[in-house]
């Protein structure tokens, strides 16, 4: 590329330092006014002209031999002649990729293809970054030295672990290098979700359950992703003083912490220790990036719910550290091949009832395929609800999912099955696990297609029901 420069400081050249010395391709002139500047920049081995910015411009114009693939940059502190030459350049030279260097507002003549760069974004883009990842760094060694001498060391994370604070707490294990021994990963509550069960199988990540009694045999103790009266009112009485919180959910009082980084408009609280994690070089394992990756896409619904700058600046930087073949393992989980049966004899005998389909697989090897199954059967065109039931260990598993309704699939779940077994959910997914020997008795016999028929009517009395219910 040859580069040729109009300028009358050395801000350009400093700008183009690095490029041009790291490649020996570039040829770089420079065009100046004074003297002086040209003797520096002379000393510093480049081609240095002195012409006069306000001499004929035609004649001017010529003098730098632009060819079309130039890149002509301009950084000419008077307005009005700044203005005169790039209209000059428009007209000798249409279309010529031009970069302005200018703090002002500049009317830029539509015959140029030009683009401006004010010199105060060189402060706010690329130097403020690293003056608050600075910050961060003498963050994360207060951090360091808080937790120095003490031998084992408790992360606490919510009652039903979730990726991203899963994520955040090998995250952190990592930044104060500890292993799995000394700083231990703990719940109140279990892994639950198949996808959550998947990441910590596919990543090896330990999770253990615990009582509060737990406190007592740990020196040091930290939360992640959770504050303590997240953990409910009994709960959150047993927390001792916190060493290190850290977390993005929004502040809530009533506990103490030595350290405490809450940052309630990010989407995860993973895209904190990421920034950690940056801020001091750690060199991020693959297993990590992946972790934290999916802490940060599951927390933010893939970069769509209440996203921060900063949560897309983490994605991006993960992203290619990471292994999106185990990515996508944990977001779809293995089927095994006997199942791919049940599969196709559940679709061969679904069956659409007012845009709700169901489904009926049998017995499964492994409980997640039931929602798995459900979440596919949403993508049959028409389909608004998916009822999916499955026989696992002894119970009647029952999946419900629908495309976004006001109609709430944990009350219809509730109002269908609730009398059976457990039953209940969220607006858009819903489950119901009914021991079997309850429907066993309920409807007299053990035929597979009663049992079709009846999980497809109790649902939709169930979904009567709550209709009435809304309506009234
Ligand atoms: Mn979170």
């Amino acid at each position: 590329m040859r580069y040729v420069i109009l300028c009358q400081d050395e801000l350009p050249y400093f700008l183009l330092l690095l490029k041009t010395l790291s490649s020996k391709k570039d040829s770089i002139q420079f065009f100046v006014d004074q003297k002086g500047l040209s003797e520096r920049l002379s000393s510093q081995g480049v081609s240095v002209t002195v012409v006069s910015f306000t001499e004929d411009r035609e004649k001017f114009i010529k003098r730098l031999d632009l060819e079309p693939d130039n890149c002509l940059i301009v950084a000419i502190k008077n307005l009005g002649i700044l203005s005169s030459i790039l209209k000059a350049v428009a007209r000798y030279h249409p279309y010529q990729p031009t970069l302005i260097i200018e703090e002002n507002d500049l009317v830029i003549p539509e015959q140029l293809s030009a683009k401006l760069v004010r010199p105060s974004s060189i402060f706010t883009d690329i130097c403020l970054p690293k003056i608050e990842q600075a910050f961060t760094k003498r963050q994360v060694q207060s951090i360091k030295e808080l937790f120095e001498d003490k031998d084992k060391i408790l992360l606490l994370i919510q009652a039903d672990p979730d990726p991203d604070a899963i994520a955040s707490a090998l995250a952190f294990r990592h930044l104060i290098g500890r292993n799995r021994m000394t700083a231990h990963i703990v719940s109140f509550g279990e892994v639950t979700r198949p996808e959550n069960l998947a990441m910590l199988r596919l990543l090896d990540i330990q999770v253990d359950k615990v009582g509060p009694e737990v406190f007592a045999k740990y020196e040091g103790l930290c939360l992640l992703d959770v504050q303590p009266p997240h953990l409910g009112d009994v709960l959150s009485q047993t927390v001792p003083p916190v060493d290190v919180l850290i977390d993005h959910h929004p502040e809530k009082p009533g506990y103490q912490a030595k350290i405490k980084d809450i940052r309630a408009t990010y989407g995860a609280t993973s895209t904190i220790l990421t920034e950690y994690l940056r801020a001091v070089d750690f060199n991020i394992s693959q297993r990590l990036a992946t972790a934290l990756l999916y802490g940060i896409k599951s927390d933010t619904l893939l970069l769509g719910r209440g996203v921060d700058p900063a949560d897309i600046e983490a994605f991006s930087y993960l992203y290619p550290l990471a292994n999106t073949n185990i990515l996508r393992r944990i977001e779809r989980p293995e089927v095994h091949p006997e199942d791919i049966d049940s599969f196709s004899n559940a679709l061969k005998k679904r069956k659409i009832v007012n845009n709700i389909l169901f489904s009926h697989l049998g017995r499964v090897r492994r409980e997640d395929v039931i929602p798995h199954f459900a979440d596919f059967s949403l993508q049959v065109e028409g389909v608004e609800w998916a009822v999916v039931s499955g026989i696992f260990k002894g119970n009647l598993v029952i999946s419900v999912r629908n495309v976004g309704y006001v109609r709430s699939a944990g009350i219809i779940v509730k109002r269908a099955f609730g009398d059976l077994g457990s039953a209940g959910g969220h607006s858009h997914m819903a489950k119901a696990v009914i021991p079997l020997k309850n429907f066993y008795a309920r409807f007299g016999n053990r035929r597979e297609s009663t049992m079709r028929e009846q999980i497809t009517e109790m649902f939709l009395s169930g979904f009567e029901e709550a209709i009435k219910e809304q309506e009234d």
